[in-house]
């Protein structure tokens, strides 16, 4: 058998949807963990049996190891990815910042995307309007801002985990009303988006491949 055949068998299996802001995490950390992975990309009314096999939860991203492993959470890609290579030290090795990273994280997902998902979708939340939902997920914005006050990126000049899993989430938020967003009092958070979406890193993250169950064939995302 060839070697080429043989390192693609091997290449962990990452289940993926393009515009969902937890597989645009799990592709950064892969891409940034130099990972080469084979790309399955999925619609979400239409998830293939095999993620579901491995996953029963049912969301993406899902990585599966050439071992077999299961990861299916999108921080514990990052995680796993940059525990195989972190050349750029995102992971904060040595540094007192490692727990205000997960600290920051945590609030991303525990706090802010609840409030994110009420504002991206107020019709369905009738409780309260579009602003109210809004005003609660500013809370985390002026966090952010505060940070970028004192450093180009959330931690320090660099970036680091927290940067990578945190922008497409406000991302996501910016998108809801761009015109609002932009001439909000935000000018640091709208200047460290504006430069990570424009990053080659994101912009390779979010290249677009045609549909798995479409087009079987494999297809490689990451380093070669
Ligand atoms: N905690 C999970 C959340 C992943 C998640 O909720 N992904 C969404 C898409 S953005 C999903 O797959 N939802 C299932 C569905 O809509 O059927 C993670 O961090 O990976």
């Amino acid at each position: 058998m060839s070697t080429q055949l043989n390192q693609s068998t091997q290449r962990p299996i990452l289940y993926s949807f393009r515009r969902c802001p937890y597989a645009m995490r799990a592709r950064l950390g892969l891409l940034l963990g130099q990972q080469s992975v084979q790309l399955r990309e999925i619609i979400l009314k239409h998830k293939p049996q095999p993620m579901l096999d491995a996953s029963p939860k049912g969301t993406v991203p899902v990585l599966i190891l050439a071992n077999g492993q299961v990861i299916d959470e999108s921080l514990d890609i990052m995680l796993w990815s940059l525990s195989q290579s972190d050349p750029n030290n995102l992971l904060l090795a040595g540094s007192a910042k490692q727990e205000l990273a997960q600290a920051l994280i945590a609030t991303n997902d525990q706090q802010f995307k609840p409030w994110l998902d009420k504002y991206k979708y107020a019709d369905r939340h009738p409780e309260h309007d579009e602003q109210y939902y809004r005003q609660q997920g500013e809370t985390f914005i002026a966090q952010l801002e505060a940070l970028l006050g004192k450093h180009d990126n959330l931690l320090g000049e660099q970036a680091s985990i927290a940067d990578f899993a945190i922008f497409p989430f406000i991302r996501q938020f910016a998108h809801v009303d761009r015109d609002w967003f932009f001439q909000a009092n935000y000018p640091q958070v709208q200047s460290w988006l504006t430069a990570h979406i424009n990053s080659e890193v994101f912009t390779q993250a979010m290249k677009k491949y045609p549909q798995w169950l479409d087009d079987p064939s494999p297809i490689t995302f990451g380093t070669n």
